[in-house]
């Protein structure tokens, strides 16, 4: 890798004023770099579905908001077991106030099948889930902030028993700092999952992208500065319950 190409990929975030994405993944224990915002899909080959820049989707009907823009997919995938860790590097990610979700979609039981599934429509369910961890929605401790906290990685696990197959892993922040404007940024990753298990999740753990976002749902249109919202010490964090794997429990 050149001087000039590190040096640019250095100085992006002084270009694009406080946002951002998954940059990198450690998938198993194993480094898996993204796709590089900014720069042409030509020439990269990532694990990571391709994402054009740092800008946040507001527009919670867009085809967009499943992987980003263009969304384009992946060369590569990584296999992983059923069982394993996988941790989100966000560089740099400015903003502490907002939960972090990390949702699963089937893709099809081939390890490439995720090549062929653009994951819009109900197919996603949630397998980890982090909102307002302590103190009040203005001041307290947020998922976001606690990911940056823990050098801007978060670690997520895949269900043990998941049934064996290929499956976008999506993260999605939704940052709540401008108000009643939901910023949400997903990034996704192609993964081969592999185990003996045969765990899919219930109907009722199914969410469609688009269209779990709505823009009447007060926990996510909020005005974090003002009272009575302010001062709150619950947050709700919309959308179904998560999925573990054992059933209907969380
Ligand atoms: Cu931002």
């Amino acid at each position: 890798m050149s001087f000039l190409f590190l040096s640019i990929i250095f100085a992006l975030p002084c270009l694009v004023f406080g946002h951002g994405g998954v940059w990198n993944y450690s998938i198993a224990n194993e480094w898996r770099p993204g796709f590089f915002p900014y720069y042409p899909a030509e020439g990269q080959s990532s694990t990571q579905r391709h994402w054009i820049d740092f800008s946040p989707i507001t527009d919670v009907e867009t085809p967009t908001l499943v992987c980003n823009n263009p969304g384009s997919y992946a060369e590569e995938y990584a296999t992983v077991a059923a069982g394993a860790e996988i941790a989100a590097y966000y560089k740099g990610w400015p903003h502490d106030i907002g939960p972090v979700i990390v949702w699963m979609a089937y893709c099809g039981s081939e390890p490439t099948s995720c090549s062929s599934f653009n994951g819009t429509g109900r197919h996603w369910f949630k397998i980890a889930q982090s909102g307002l961890l302590s103190g009040t929605v203005r001041e307290g401790l947020w998922a976001q902030g606690q990911m940056i906290a823990n050098n801007y990685t978060w670690s997520a696990t895949i269900p043990e028993t998941l049934k064996e197959g290929a499956y976008l892993l999506r993260h999605e922040l939704v940052a709540l700092h401008v108000p009643f404007t939901p910023e949400f940024y997903p990034e996704c990753a192609h993964l081969y999952v592999q185990g003996s298990g045969n765990g899919v999740p219930g109907d009722e753990f199914l969410a469609s992208i688009p269209g779990v976002w709505k823009d009447d749902e007060p926990e996510l249109h909020l005005d974090i500065y003002t009272e009575p919202t302010s001062s709150r010490t619950e947050w709700a964090i919309p959308g179904p319950r998560v999925w573990s794997g054992s059933g209907d429990t969380e």
